[in-house]
């Protein structure tokens, strides 16, 4: 099977997103379902990775750089520097957990602090929406909390079958070029450096590995 590859030599724009979200609200399997398109029942919690890949959206080629955080920044320092470099986020909170969506709102309301704005591109995500029974955040409500901080929502499940995952960070991808960029925001990478055709560059923060996942 032959898979779409973007032209060599293109310049492609690159698009750095960050997952944040409190602990444990499936940040890391909503990441690795959409590079690796896998579930794992349990992540290191404490490992904050990297990936790197081009993507087709909406027939553009685009390079996505995506951080998936740990949410254990002992400094608050740490967490600025990673909101300084990120262009867009996926703002996830579990429907599991009620507080999860406090948390989301605290943490947006950081954002905005650091990058000094009104509004920024951001994605709030409803995940976990598989668990029926363990629900304590309804659409409704998660909408109104999208709608009282102007955000658009997506409910996700990270679990097999995914629902919306890729979507999500579609989506994500499409809010960032809408949203007017200063210049100096705007970044191209050459496809043929750091990002060979097919591969997810993993950088892992933790253990400063790095490798080429097929
Ligand atoms: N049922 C279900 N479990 C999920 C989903 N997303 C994550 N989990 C589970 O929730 C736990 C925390 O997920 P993880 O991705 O490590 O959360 P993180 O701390 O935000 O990175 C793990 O046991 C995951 O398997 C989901 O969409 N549905
Ligand atoms: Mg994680």
């Amino acid at each position: 099977m032959t898979t779409k590859r973007p032209p060599k030599d293109a310049k492609l724009p690159l698009y750095k997103l960050v997952v944040i979200g409190e602990g444990g609200v499936g940040k890391s399997s909503l990441t690795i379902q959409f590079f690796q398109r896998q579930f794992l029942d349990y992540y290191d919690p404490t490992i904050e990775d990297q990936y790197i890949q081009h993507c087709e959206i909406d027939g553009n080629w685009v390079i996505m750089d995506v951080l998936d955080t740990a949410g254990q920044e002992e400094y608050s320092a740490m967490r600025e520097q990673y909101i300084r470099n990120g262009r867009g986020f996926l703002l996830v909170y579990s429907v599991t957990d009620e507080q999860s969506l406090q948390e989301a709102k605290k943490l947006y309301k950081q954002v905005l602090r650091v990058k000094d704005r009104e509004e920024y591109p951001v994605l709030l995500v409803a995940n976990k929406v598989d668990l029926v029974s363990q629900r304590r955040v309804s659409e409704e409500d998660g909408r109104r909390a999208a709608d009282e901080l102007k955000l658009p929502y997506i409910e996700t499940s990270a679990k097999d079958p995914p629902l919306n995952v890729d979507a999500a960070f579609h989506e994500l991808v499409r809010i960032v070029k809408s949203f007017p960029a200063d210049d100096e925001d705007v970044e191209f990478q050459e496809n043929n450096t750091g990002v060979a055709n097919g591969t997810t560059v993993k950088k892992n923060k933790k253990s400063k590995q790095r490798c080429a996942i097929m």
